[in-house]
């Protein structure tokens, strides 16, 4: 796929008028027409995925398109008829209710890009892109929750999908919707929508149709799709998919001592990944990659070039060239320019550090070394190449 192309010079021009810019329907590259007209170098690293997914090195377009957004449903995809659709806000309100797809519809829109990362986003060579940029529009959640005037001991909001499933829990069988909560304050925040568009086509059935939560900044289990029901409630919401799945185990040392901690899976780790290798006309060899946070800023992305068959970290990194932040929750690209003349075998890996001090860590450091389960796979990827 050819995205439009457009020059440094022209997307600084630009700037002024930089949400038009952002709103435009074609995607646009933030590579350059260097990138595009050289020569791709394929990764060796790469193991082809059994299912629809983002391919890294075909990473061309600041918003993925819809048709290489992967797709991932526990329960599989549920009928849901939008005819017949009505969302239930209830629990801890005073004044509960029930909306037909064109009553929430009618409220006011929002735009939001966002970029939606699986937890278990590059735990094997084989689930390497589930993740991608896409522009969802809806209405936002917190002025639908307030409407309802929540009563002040709510601290969570439940969602529930029309997915369901008979699940065994403590040796007994229970029918469970798929759900997810969220802490009051975490709903209410002004980018958290409920979508019924992506990219500017209605949702498809596999992504949520009619209706479903983003979660800007947190990994894709907390935006539920197939939304039929909100509940407020007082306590912790305690699911499979919040207590026993999607629960990541690290350990930390402690004098001599591992402490080991569950954590239920929330907010994206800070993160990259170099996508592609392009030959350009000038001889060099064009390292560009993309790389993400929770919202927080990126401070940078420093690369590193390793002779022959060295995985493992050294010590000396390179600052990448980062393309201008373009929004909060979407991911920024980067490149870096080698001069590669030697032919043999090399590993090139990139690391993301922000500005709250959170840096990638290598997979030997102990925030991974020590992790157990595979979510929250934030390890750096080095990426075999062959000139
Ligand atoms: N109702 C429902 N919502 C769900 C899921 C699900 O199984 N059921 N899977 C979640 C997970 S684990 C992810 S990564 C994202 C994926 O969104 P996508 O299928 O649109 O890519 O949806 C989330 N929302
Ligand atoms: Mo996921």
């Amino acid at each position: 796929m050819k995205t439009r192309l457009i020059s440094r010079r022209d997307a600084f021009k630009a700037g002024a008028a930089a949400t038009a810019f952002m709103f435009l329907a074609r995607p646009l590259s933030a590579l350059g027409a260097e990138d595009i007209k050289g020569e791709l170098i394929p990764f060796l690293d790469v193991q082809p995925a059994g299912r629809p997914m983002l391919k890294w090195q075909e990473l061309e377009s600041w918003i993925t398109p819809n048709a290489s957004v992967f797709a991932v449903s526990h329960y599989g995809t549920p009928e849901v008829d939008a005819s017949k659709f009505a969302l239930e806000i209830s629990g801890l309100v005073k004044k509960p209710v029930k909306l037909t797809i064109d009553q929430i519809k009618s409220r006011k829109k929002k735009d939001v890009i966002a970029t939606l990362e699986c937890s278990g986003n590059s735990s094997n060579p084989g689930f390497m892109g589930a993740i991608g940029n896409v522009r969802w529009t809806g209405t936002p959640l917190g002025p639908l929750l307030r409407d309802c005037a929540p009563l002040n001991r709510a601290i969570e909001a439940v969602f529930f999908g029309a997915d369901e499933k008979v699940e065994k829990i403590r040796d007994k069988d229970y029918t469970q919707q798929f759900a997810r909560a969220l802490s009051m304050s975490d709903a209410l925040r002004d980018e958290v929508i409920l979508a019924w568009e992506m990219n500017g086509e209605p949702l498809t059935k596999e992504h949520g149709a009619p209706l479903r939560l983003i979660v800007p900044g947190w990994f894709g289990i907390a935006w539920v799709k197939w939304l039929t029901r909100i509940e407020l409630h007082d306590r912790r919401f305690m699911s499979k998919w919040m207590a026993r799945e999607y629960v990541t185990i690290r350990g930390e040392e402690r004098d001599g001592k591992t402490i080991w901690r569950e954590t239920s899976v929330g907010p994206i780790d800070t993160k990259s990944i170099i996508a592609r290798a392009v030959r350009m006309p000038n001889g060099k060899m064009r390292l560009t990659g993309a790389a993400w946070t929770d919202g927080a800023p990126l401070d940078r992305v420093e690369i590193q070039i390793r002779r022959g068959d060295k995985s493992q970290p050294g010590d000396k990194w390179i600052a990448a060239e980062l393309d201008k932040p373009r929004a909060k929750y979407a991911w920024r690209f980067f490149h870096h320019d080698w001069d590669a003349k030697e032919s043999g075998d090399f590993y090139v890996v990139s690391r993301a550090i922000d500005r709250e001090g959170r840096a990638q860590p290598a997979s030997t450091d102990p925030e991974i070394a020590l992790k157990r389960t595979y979510w929250e796979a934030s390890q750096q990827w080095p990426r075999k190449i062959r000139l």
